[in-house]
């Protein structure tokens, strides 16, 4: 007797039943998986920008007396070169400038990142010195919520990055290129994500929440530099009179 037999078509319907139910478990992982790799790969991208601003604040100083150390201005013009004309930056809100700072030009998602520093911190004229309060101007703010009712986050930060995150809304990728007619992805209409691409010095950082959600789409990444974290690393024990 021929003890060997074939599939029947009913439990081949089974087998194909179970095989799809295995594989659609694990296609929506895989994809969360990817989403959280890109999202750790961008932060990482980020501390290692402000490492970079740190490095150049140690290693540029003001031609006075006594010289003082100054950060860098963002790039506008998309060269990722710092544009700044004489000793003062072109614009405070711009982008990373990663060739000046030999640093990643993108995040995770092929966009590059914003860049906004305080005015005199950044210029070549002042610079800045740890004798002193915090010189006036135009400080940045983070908040976790837009329009900043309680500054909740990080006050009064001399340095902000941001990553558009996985939606890129308002972000410049990188494959455009410059004097494009659009020169950015259209932005959403999230406010918690517009307070990151106006010309405000407002900033959210927040938990991500999804376009459903009653808080609003919001995926950005953001770190910034205290002034206190600034003056610790380039000044330490004083060293910036
Ligand atoms: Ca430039
Ligand atoms: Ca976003
Ligand atoms: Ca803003």
């Amino acid at each position: 007797m021929n003890s060997q037999r074939g599939f029947t078509l009913i439990e081949l319907a089974i087998v194909l039943v179970i095989i799809t139910i295995l594989i659609g478990g694990l296609a929506m992982p895989l994809s969360a998986q990817i989403q959280a790799r890109r999202i750790a790969e961008t932060k990482k991208t980020l501390e290692e920008a402000r490492e970079a601003i740190l490095g150049y604040a140690l290693t540029h100083q003001t031609s006075g007396s006594p010289p003082r150390p100054y950060l860098p201005c963002p790039d506008t013009d998309g060269d990722g070169r710092e544009d700044r004309p004489g000793n003062e930056c072109t614009k405070q809100s711009g982008w990373f400038p990663w060739v000046t700072l030999g640093a990643a030009a993108q995040d995770a998602w092929g966009n590059r990142l914003r860049y906004t520093v305080h005015a005199d911190l950044s210029s070549k004229t002042n610079g800045f010195h740890n004798d002193s309060a915090p010189p006036p101007g135009a400080w940045n703010q983070v908040c976790s919520e837009e329009n900043c009712p309680v500054v909740d986050v990080a006050a009064d930060v001399p340095v902000v990055l941001v990553s558009y995150g996985a939606n890129g809304r308002g972000a410049r990728n990188v494959n455009l290129p410059f004097g494009s007619p659009t020169p950015a992805l259209p932005p959403g209409t999230s406010a918690k994500e517009i307070e990151n691409l106006d010309a405000d010095h407002r900033y959210v950082s927040r938990p991500p929440s999804k376009p459903g959600d009653a808080a609003g789409e919001f995926d950005d990444l953001v770190v910034w530099l205290p002034f206190s974290v600034l003056i610790n690393r380039v000044c330490p024990a004083g060293g910036c009179p």
